[in-house]
């Protein structure tokens, strides 16, 4: 059975359906801090779970009888400046939670997401090879980061079969914009349909690696399912679709949004934006796994308004 910590959030609320529909309801155990997510909670066996309380997570994979954990439950780059403390004991503790389960022998796989917030203002903005210099700058990136080398380290020791993605900014309609400086291009949208304008914290020629959710969860399930021998990286896989500016994605929308209009008031979060890449090089998960991607810009915008109408 599969337990998904923080199944309420932006991937997990989307993890959870694509789960349910490939292994079953029963099979697939949605868990959160709280109900955040009423569709979540009602549509198939849900727990309330804190993500840093190692006996909880222990008597549920005990109760439900868990093969696999999908720990999506973190703080983003935005909401972690403002809480690093508890951003840093959230994602690496909880982390560190699930990976003893495993060393013990009481789970068989993980999936842990990491994201391009590894990368740092040093890092080659363009086309950003797997392995190149990473120095986060961000409280999210560094615990990312951080969480990485502890991914492929209880690989190495303990043979822990720990799968991971370094996500870029992850754009879907079934959940509001969060704490992610990516968000934007969540809000945008949003915004488009009510008010047919859109006030961006970014500045408009920041570009950004992105992925439609469909993709993002499609590349989720692919690396799960490889057979070992697949993942030659146990730290995390870059993995990319489409890059583009505000004033790209602006442009798509008002193709389909005539009136739209965009203005710019840059806040903290260009900063952030500022030390990621713009492109990403995916090529070793497209070679190991057979990753691919579908959606674009174009593709992505239309379903995007037609599911936000
Ligand atoms: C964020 N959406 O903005 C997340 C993601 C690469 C960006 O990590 O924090």
């Amino acid at each position: 059975k599969i337990l998904i910590i923080g199944a309420c959030g932006q991937i997990g609320t989307e993890l959870t359906q694509k789960l349910r529909q490939l292994y079953g309801t029963e099979n697939v155990i949605a868990s959160d801090i709280r109900k955040l997510n009423i569709d979540v909670v009602n549509s198939g066996p849900f727990e309330v779970v804190n993500a840093l309380d190692f006996n909880q997570i222990e008597h549920l994979v005990e109760v439900h009888q868990i093969d696999e954990v999908y720990l999506m439950a973190a703080l983003l780059s935005a909401t972690a400046e403002k809480n690093p403390a508890f951003a840093w004991d959230l994602n690496m503790n909880s982390l560190f939670h699930v990976l003893n389960l495993a060393k013990a022998g009481k789970i068989k796989k993980i999936f842990w997401p990491s994201s391009i917030a590894v990368f740092g203002p040093t890092t080659p903005k363009e086309n950003t090879p797997q392995y190149t210099v990473m120095e986060p700058s961000t409280v999210y990136g560094i615990s990312k980061q951080a969480g990485e080398r502890w991914c492929e380290y209880y690989h190495n020791v303990f043979g822990v079969d720990v799968r991971s993605i370094r996500y870029p900014g992850l754009i879907s309609w079934s959940s509001p914009p969060g704490g992610g400086t990516t968000d934007y291009a969540v809000d945008i949208y949003h915004k488009a349909l009510a008010d047919q304008k859109y006030e961006c914290f970014l500045s408009s020629e920041t570009k950004m690696p992105m992925m439609y959710m469909d993709d993002a969860i499609a590349a989720t399930i692919k690396i799960m399912q490889a057979p070992v021998e697949e993942i030659k990286i146990r730290s995390s896989y870059n993995l990319a679709a489409m890059s583009f500016t505000p004033t790209e994605i602006a442009a798509e929308i008002k193709k389909h949004i005539p009136e739209f209009t965009i203005t710019y008031e840059p806040d903290f979060r260009q900063k952030i934006a500022d030390s990621w890449p713009a492109s990403i090089d995916d090529s070793s998960a497209r070679e190991d796994w057979n990753w691919n991607h579908e959606f674009d810009l174009a593709t992505m915008t239309v379903d995007m308004l037609e599911h936000l109408k």
